[in-house]
Protein backbone atom coordinates (compact mmCIF):
# COMPACT_ATOMS: atom_id res chain seq x y z
CA UNK A 1 0.00 0.00 0.00
CA UNK A 2 1.42 3.38 -0.78
CA UNK A 3 0.10 6.31 1.79
CA UNK A 4 0.23 9.80 0.46
CA UNK A 5 -0.01 12.17 3.68
CA UNK A 6 -3.06 14.85 2.46
CA UNK A 7 -5.97 16.69 3.34
CA UNK A 8 -8.70 16.11 4.45
CA UNK A 9 -6.60 12.23 5.46
CA UNK A 10 -4.05 10.10 4.08
CA UNK A 11 -4.34 9.13 0.71
CA UNK A 12 -4.36 5.31 -0.21
CA UNK A 13 -2.83 3.58 -3.12
CA UNK A 14 -3.90 -0.40 -2.99
CA UNK A 15 -1.20 -2.78 -4.24
CA UNK A 16 -3.99 -3.61 -7.20
CA UNK A 17 -4.89 -0.06 -7.42
CA UNK A 18 -2.85 2.19 -10.68
CA UNK A 19 -1.94 6.19 -10.51
CA UNK A 20 -1.77 8.83 -13.18
CA UNK A 21 -0.62 12.18 -13.70
CA UNK A 22 -2.76 14.50 -15.50
CA UNK A 23 -1.37 17.70 -16.26
CA UNK A 24 -4.06 20.08 -17.55
CA UNK A 25 -3.90 22.96 -20.28
CA UNK A 26 -0.33 24.25 -19.65
CA UNK A 27 -0.92 25.91 -23.09
CA UNK A 28 0.57 29.14 -24.23
CA UNK A 29 -2.86 30.27 -24.70
CA UNK A 30 -3.76 30.71 -20.66
CA UNK A 31 0.53 31.09 -19.97
CA UNK A 32 1.38 34.06 -21.81
CA UNK A 33 0.51 37.20 -23.64
CA UNK A 34 -2.41 37.60 -26.59
CA UNK A 35 -3.71 34.02 -25.55
CA UNK A 36 -7.08 33.36 -24.50
CA UNK A 37 -6.49 33.47 -20.72
CA UNK A 38 -5.26 37.35 -21.63
CA UNK A 39 -7.82 38.26 -23.61
CA UNK A 40 -10.28 37.60 -21.39
CA UNK A 41 -8.74 39.94 -19.06
CA UNK A 42 -6.48 38.09 -16.69
CA UNK A 43 -2.93 38.68 -15.60
CA UNK A 44 -1.17 35.37 -17.30
CA UNK A 45 1.94 36.34 -15.39
CA UNK A 46 0.19 34.32 -12.28
CA UNK A 47 0.32 31.12 -13.39
CA UNK A 48 4.00 30.94 -13.92
CA UNK A 49 4.01 30.22 -9.77
CA UNK A 50 3.70 26.34 -10.33
CA UNK A 51 6.07 25.83 -13.45
CA UNK A 52 8.92 25.04 -11.51
CA UNK A 53 6.68 22.58 -8.76
CA UNK A 54 4.82 20.91 -11.91
CA UNK A 55 8.44 20.25 -13.90
CA UNK A 56 9.56 18.55 -10.56
CA UNK A 57 6.29 16.72 -9.83
CA UNK A 58 5.99 15.59 -13.57
CA UNK A 59 10.35 14.45 -13.31
CA UNK A 60 9.23 12.69 -10.09
CA UNK A 61 6.56 10.77 -12.00
CA UNK A 62 8.25 10.04 -15.28
CA UNK A 63 11.58 8.41 -12.84
CA UNK A 64 8.55 6.13 -11.63
CA UNK A 65 7.53 5.20 -14.65
CA UNK A 66 3.83 6.86 -14.03
CA UNK A 67 1.45 7.39 -16.85
CA UNK A 68 1.20 10.61 -17.99
CA UNK A 69 -1.76 12.28 -19.97
CA UNK A 70 -1.16 16.13 -21.03
CA UNK A 71 -4.49 17.87 -22.02
CA UNK A 72 -4.95 21.24 -24.61
CA UNK A 73 -8.04 23.21 -24.79
CA UNK A 74 -8.99 23.92 -28.10
CA UNK A 75 -11.27 23.48 -31.07
CA UNK A 76 -11.16 22.40 -35.00
CA UNK A 77 -10.31 25.46 -36.89
CA UNK A 78 -14.13 24.79 -38.36
CA UNK A 79 -15.07 25.61 -34.90
CA UNK A 80 -17.46 22.75 -35.45
CA UNK A 81 -16.65 21.32 -31.20
CA UNK A 82 -17.51 25.28 -30.09
CA UNK A 83 -21.13 25.92 -29.50
CA UNK A 84 -21.84 29.33 -29.79
CA UNK A 85 -22.30 30.15 -26.10
CA UNK A 86 -18.35 29.57 -25.77
CA UNK A 87 -17.56 31.97 -28.62
CA UNK A 88 -20.01 34.62 -27.10
CA UNK A 89 -18.67 34.83 -23.80
CA UNK A 90 -16.61 37.43 -22.46
CA UNK A 91 -17.74 40.01 -25.00
CA UNK A 92 -14.45 40.81 -25.77
CA UNK A 93 -12.75 42.33 -28.83
CA UNK A 94 -11.20 39.11 -29.91
CA UNK A 95 -12.50 35.81 -29.01
CA UNK A 96 -12.23 32.34 -29.55
CA UNK A 97 -10.92 31.47 -33.48
CA UNK A 98 -10.36 34.93 -34.33
CA UNK A 99 -6.26 35.78 -35.07
CA UNK A 100 -4.19 36.79 -32.16
CA UNK A 101 -0.39 37.19 -31.87
CA UNK A 102 -0.27 33.35 -31.06
CA UNK A 103 -2.23 32.65 -33.59
CA UNK A 104 -6.01 31.62 -34.03
CA UNK A 105 -7.34 31.87 -30.45
CA UNK A 106 -7.13 28.35 -28.39
CA UNK A 107 -7.21 26.54 -32.19
CA UNK A 108 -5.63 23.24 -31.94
CA UNK A 109 -2.54 22.84 -33.89
CA UNK A 110 -2.28 27.01 -33.71
CA UNK A 111 1.31 28.41 -31.55
CA UNK A 112 -0.93 28.94 -28.76
CA UNK A 113 -1.94 25.45 -28.14
CA UNK A 114 1.11 24.41 -27.54
CA UNK A 115 2.18 23.27 -24.16
CA UNK A 116 5.14 25.59 -23.04
CA UNK A 117 8.46 24.30 -23.20
CA UNK A 118 9.73 23.91 -19.82
CA UNK A 119 6.71 21.29 -19.53
CA UNK A 120 6.71 19.79 -22.69
CA UNK A 121 5.16 15.99 -23.59
CA UNK A 122 7.41 12.86 -23.89
CA UNK A 123 7.72 10.53 -26.60
CA UNK A 124 4.92 8.39 -25.11
CA UNK A 125 3.26 11.10 -23.03
CA UNK A 126 -0.35 11.12 -24.09
CA UNK A 127 -1.72 14.49 -25.11
CA UNK A 128 -5.60 14.78 -25.13
CA UNK A 129 -7.25 17.53 -27.15
CA UNK A 130 -10.42 18.66 -25.40
CA UNK A 131 -12.74 21.24 -26.50
CA UNK A 132 -14.32 21.69 -23.11
CA UNK A 133 -13.65 22.71 -19.58
CA UNK A 134 -13.65 18.91 -18.40
CA UNK A 135 -11.15 16.62 -19.49
CA UNK A 136 -13.78 13.66 -20.11
CA UNK A 137 -15.72 15.89 -22.20
CA UNK A 138 -15.98 14.88 -25.70
CA UNK A 139 -12.65 12.98 -25.65
CA UNK A 140 -10.79 9.48 -25.25
CA UNK A 141 -9.40 10.33 -22.13
CA UNK A 142 -11.66 7.61 -19.64
CA UNK A 143 -11.19 4.59 -22.22
CA UNK A 144 -7.46 5.37 -22.23
CA UNK A 145 -7.62 5.48 -18.43
CA UNK A 146 -9.13 2.41 -18.40
CA UNK A 147 -6.92 0.52 -21.51
CA UNK A 148 -3.94 1.49 -18.80
CA UNK A 149 -6.44 0.15 -15.30
CA UNK A 150 -5.84 3.23 -13.53
CA UNK A 151 -7.69 3.84 -10.42
CA UNK A 152 -5.66 6.53 -9.10
CA UNK A 153 -5.49 9.98 -10.62
CA UNK A 154 -2.91 13.16 -9.48
CA UNK A 155 -4.55 16.09 -11.38
CA UNK A 156 -2.56 19.29 -11.95
CA UNK A 157 -2.52 22.43 -14.38
CA UNK A 158 -4.61 25.54 -14.78
CA UNK A 159 -6.96 26.88 -14.21
CA UNK A 160 -8.18 25.38 -10.80
CA UNK A 161 -11.39 26.56 -10.75
CA UNK A 162 -12.17 26.24 -14.42
CA UNK A 163 -10.53 23.42 -16.24
CA UNK A 164 -8.99 21.86 -12.96
CA UNK A 165 -12.06 21.66 -10.95
CA UNK A 166 -13.90 20.77 -13.66
CA UNK A 167 -11.72 17.72 -14.46
CA UNK A 168 -11.41 16.87 -11.09
CA UNK A 169 -15.37 16.37 -10.76
CA UNK A 170 -15.87 14.29 -13.80
CA UNK A 171 -12.91 11.67 -13.05
CA UNK A 172 -15.00 11.78 -9.02
CA UNK A 173 -18.18 10.84 -10.68
CA UNK A 174 -16.55 8.15 -12.83
CA UNK A 175 -15.23 6.63 -9.63
CA UNK A 176 -11.51 7.98 -9.96
CA UNK A 177 -9.87 8.53 -6.49
CA UNK A 178 -8.70 12.20 -7.19
CA UNK A 179 -5.81 14.18 -5.70
CA UNK A 180 -6.02 17.54 -6.40
CA UNK A 181 -1.62 19.25 -6.24
CA UNK A 182 -2.00 21.98 -4.51
CA UNK A 183 1.58 23.94 -5.83
CA UNK A 184 0.75 22.66 -9.45
CA UNK A 185 -2.21 24.20 -9.84
CA UNK A 186 -2.93 27.21 -10.37
CA UNK A 187 -5.69 30.25 -11.22
CA UNK A 188 -5.49 34.02 -12.00
CA UNK A 189 -8.05 34.67 -8.84
CA UNK A 190 -5.88 33.21 -5.72
CA UNK A 191 -8.88 33.66 -3.62
CA UNK A 192 -10.70 31.28 -6.07
CA UNK A 193 -7.83 28.63 -5.79
CA UNK A 194 -8.17 28.47 -2.43
CA UNK A 195 -11.70 27.80 -2.24
CA UNK A 196 -11.14 25.43 -4.80
CA UNK A 197 -8.88 23.56 -2.40
CA UNK A 198 -11.13 24.16 0.69
CA UNK A 199 -14.18 22.33 -1.42
CA UNK A 200 -12.62 19.80 -3.08
CA UNK A 201 -11.43 18.62 0.86
CA UNK A 202 -14.91 19.51 2.71
CA UNK A 203 -17.01 17.50 3.68
CA UNK A 204 -14.50 14.29 3.70
CA UNK A 205 -12.86 14.76 0.85
CA UNK A 206 -16.29 15.27 -1.27
CA UNK A 207 -14.48 15.21 -4.47
CA UNK A 208 -11.23 14.23 -3.39
CA UNK A 209 -7.85 15.05 -1.66
CA UNK A 210 -5.15 17.95 -1.63
CA UNK A 211 -1.31 17.63 -1.36
CA UNK A 212 1.63 19.26 -2.09
CA UNK A 213 4.56 18.48 -4.47
CA UNK A 214 6.46 17.26 -1.56
CA UNK A 215 3.92 14.83 0.23
CA UNK A 216 2.90 13.63 -3.05
CA UNK A 217 6.86 12.50 -3.87
CA UNK A 218 7.37 11.41 -0.57
CA UNK A 219 4.76 9.11 -0.76
CA UNK A 220 4.80 7.36 -4.23
CA UNK A 221 8.56 6.60 -3.43
N1 LIG B 1 -10.48 31.11 -18.21
C1 LIG B 1 -9.99 30.21 -17.37
O1 LIG B 1 -9.71 30.45 -16.20
N2 LIG B 1 -9.76 28.93 -17.81
C2 LIG B 1 -10.13 28.41 -19.02
O2 LIG B 1 -10.81 29.01 -19.83
N3 LIG B 1 -9.65 27.15 -19.30
C3 LIG B 1 -8.89 26.39 -18.41
O3 LIG B 1 -9.03 26.51 -17.21
N4 LIG B 1 -7.98 25.57 -18.93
Amino acid sequence: MTIISAQPYDYELPEDGNIALIVIDMQRDFMELGGFGDILGNDVSLLQAIVPTLKTLLAGCRSRNLPIFHTTEGHQPDLSDCPDSKRKRGKGKLTIGDAGSLGRILILGEPGNGIIPELAPLPGEIVIPKPGKGAFYNTDLEPLLKERNVTHLLITGVTTEVCVQTTMREANDRGYECLLVEDATESYFPEFKQATLEMVRAQGGIVGWTATTDQVLQGLQ
